[in-house]
């Protein structure tokens, strides 16, 4: 049998000099492994006369254990020189630029809507909103439309299939149900926006079957057609960012107010070129009135008690007046290019936001 004292040198000697955690992993498989130098000679133990084999399983024991100590010594002395090595070597740049990372934009539809709310709740409005799908009652009856006016024909309005109850249903053609639902169950006085998705069966380069509107209303006592000016001046002015921006009313026709005007601002037409605030030419952006008594009475109030106006607005007409984009189809084609040439940045609205 080998002598076990040259075994012992040599191999804690090896463990010594390994210098990496593979060659530690070899001596080890060489002297404890299966086939070991160590695992084979405990296994020739059984040949021994028993004497001898207590003996020499006392020696080889001993060993087995001290070159298994050894092993672990090693191991963790290796283990902390390769972390040392790589906290060394792999250093973080905290001053390099960062990866590009793939963010998206605010959707101008969004960005507008937004910015037109930020304006109305500086005035005292709260924001109000409603479902998509509406009765006739809410989006026409009650808001004095007549039952034979062109606007309920179906080739306007998209209808639902008729339901057994007999109530037609529809999908909304302006925010004003909102609203009618609001005169309904709150007592004035009252102050709210609404924004939201509405629907119309047309379909051309200026129109889209689903766009986005606007509307406001304002009911309290004493109120008349001076605060209504006051209050939509106001707006267009803060919306353009003008103070001196031409503002002016005409005389219109809505079923739901009486006296209607419609609000045209200042700009200068040159061919496809248009520049707003300068010029003699007149762009229509808002729809308004004076509530008509028959709204009250349908909502269960009392036209000589309140008084208020409403108006509405179309708010990709807006954004495309305000930043310059030529065609109303490109908001609903999702087109990556165009979404990032006319977005906003995530950013710019956060720090506003954190600003304000
Ligand atoms: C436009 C014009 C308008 C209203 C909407 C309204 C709502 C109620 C009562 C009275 Cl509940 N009026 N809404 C009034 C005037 C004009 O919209 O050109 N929209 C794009």
């Amino acid at each position: 049998m080998k002598n076990l004292s040259i075994l012992r040198e040599q191999t804690l000697k090896a463990i010594e000099d390994a210098a990496d955690l593979t060659v530690l992993e070899a001596i080890r498989v060489n002297a404890l492994g299966k086939q070991g130098e160590i695992s084979l000679l405990m296994k020739k133990l059984g040949t021994l006369d028993p004497q001898e084999r207590r003996e020499q399983g006392q020696h080889l024991n001993e060993l087995r254990i001290l070159v298994t100590e050894s092993l672990g010594r090693r191991k963790s002395i290796l283990e902390n020189q390769s972390l040392e090595e790589r906290l060394a070597t792999e250093k973080i740049d905290v001053t390099l630029p960062q990866c590009p990372q793939p963010l998206g934009t605010i959707h101008p539809l969004s960005q507008v809507m937004y910015e037109v709310i930020q304006i109305f709740k500086k005035l005292g409005f709260a924001v109000a909103e409603g479902p998509n799908i509406e009765d006739d009652e809410h989006n026409f009856t009650a808001l004095n439309v007549p039952l034979d006016h062109p606007a309920r024909l179906e080739q306007d309005t998209f209808y639902l299939p008729q339901s057994p109850n007999g109530i037609t249903m529809l999908l909304r053609t302006q925010t004003s149900p909102v609203q009618i639902r609001t005169l309904k169950t709150n007592k004035p006085p009252i102050r709210i926006i609404v924004p939201g998705r509405v629907f119309r069966s047309d379909s051309d380069a200026t129109h889209t079957p689903n766009f986005h509107q606007m509307e406001g209303l304002l009911i309290d006592k004493d109120i008349h057609m001076g605060h209504l000016k006051g209050c939509l001046i106001t707006f267009c002015k803060e919306f353009f960012g003008m103070d001196d921006l031409p503002v002016r009313f005409r005389p219109a026709f809505f079923p739901f107010t009486e006296p209607s005007v419609e609000i045209d601002i200042g700009c200068k037409r040159t061919g496809q070129d248009m520049k707003i605030g300068k010029g003699t030419d007149w762009l229509e952006i808002l729809g308004a009135g004076m509530v008509h008594p028959n709204v009250f009475r349908n909502c269960g109030l009392d036209p000589e008690e309140h008084q208020g106006f409403a108006f509405g607005m179309g708010l990709e007409r807006l954004a495309m007046l305000k930043y310059g984009m030529p065609d109303l189809r490109a908001f609903y084609e999702c087109d990556i290019r165009w979404l990032r040439h006319y977005g906003f940045s995530v950013f710019d609205a956060l720090s506003e936001e954190i600003l304000r």
